[in-house]
C-alpha cells in the first residue's frame, strides 16, 4: 500500500499560563468522577451515546486497526438474559472463584452477586476487543496490540460520558463469554467490559476512598 500523509495543523495553541489553567481545570473536572452501582431508569438519548461512541472511536490503536465493536443494548429482554447469565458467574465468584485474597481488595467497594444496574440502568454498552477479523476470502487479519487499543478506547468512551454528566459502571463478570453468545458477536471478538451508563439513582452513596498521589503514580528522571 502506497503511504499518503496530509499536513497536520495544531487544534489547539496555548500560553503556557494557559495550559497550567486548562489542564488543571481539565483534572478538576475529571476526579469528579465516580464509578456508580446504582442507577435511576430516567433515559439517556442515542445521539448522546452515538457523540460518546465517536469519541472513543477516534482512539490511537495498533496499526490503525481500531479493534473494537460497541454493542448498545436497550432492550428488556435482552438485558434480562445478560443480568441472569452475569449473576450467576458472579455466585460462583463470591462463592469461592474468587478466593480470599480478590474478596478481600474488594470488601471496602461493597460489591456482591446481585447487578440490578444490569436492568435498571438505560444503557448497557457490551465492548468487544476484536483480536481478529476475518476478510471475504475467509482470511484472517490479525490486529496488533488489541487489548491496549480496546482498553484506551474505553477510557475515551468514559470520559466523553463523564463530560455530559452521565455515570457508569466498568462490570466485568467472569467469565464474560455468555456476552458474545447473547449478542451474537463473530469468531475473533473477545468480550471485553461491560459498560453500564445512565444517570445516579437518588441518594446514591460511593465508597469513601481515595486515590494515589501523583508521587505515588509517577517518578520523574
Ligand atoms: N466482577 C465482580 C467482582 C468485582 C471485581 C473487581 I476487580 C471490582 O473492582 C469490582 C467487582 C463484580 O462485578 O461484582
Amino acid at each position: 500500500m502506497t503511504k499518503k500523509f496530509i499536513p497536520f495543523s495544531k487544534p489547539i495553541d496555548l500560553t503556557h499560563a494557559e495550559m497550567v489553567r486548562r489542564s488543571e481545570a481539565f483534572y478538576d473536572f475529571m476526579k469528579t468522577r465516580r464509578t456508580i452501582r446504582e442507577f435511576s431508569d430516567e433515559d439517556v438519548s442515542q445521539d448522546v451515546i452515538n457523540n460518546c461512541l465517536e469519541t472513543a472511536g477516534t482512539a490511537p490503536s495498533g496499526a490503525n486497526q481500531q479493534p473494537w465493536h460497541f454493542v448498545i443494548i436497550r432492550d428488556a429482554s435482552i438485558k434480562a438474559q445478560i443480568r441472569e447469565a452475569a449473576e450467576e458467574e458472579e455466585r460462583n465468584f463470591y462463592a469461592g472463584r474468587a478466593g480470599d485474597t480478590w474478596l478481600e481488595v474488594l470488601e471496602p467497594l461493597g460489591t456482591d452477586a446481585h447487578k440490578p444496574f444490569l436492568e435498571k440502568a438505560p444503557v448497557l454498552i457490551a465492548i468487544f476487543e476484536q483480536k481478529y477479523t476475518t476478510n471475504d476470502q475467509g482470511d484472517k487479519i490479525k490486529h496488533y496490540y488489541a487489548k491496549e487499543s480496546v482498553g484506551i478506547a474505553t477510557g475515551m468512551l468514559i470520559s466523553a460520558l463523564h463530560n455530559v454528566g452521565l455515570v457508569t459502571l466498568t462490570h466485568t463478570p467472569s467469565p464474560m463469554n455468555f456476552l458474545a453468545k447473547i449478542l451474537n458477536r463473530p469468531a475473533g471478538e473477545k468480550p471485553f467490559l461491560l459498560l453500564v451508563v445512565g444517570h445516579p439513582a437518588d441518594g446514591v452513596q460511593v465508597p469513601d476512598i481515595d486515590k494515589k498521589s501523583l508521587r505515588d503514580i509517577s517518578s520523574l528522571f
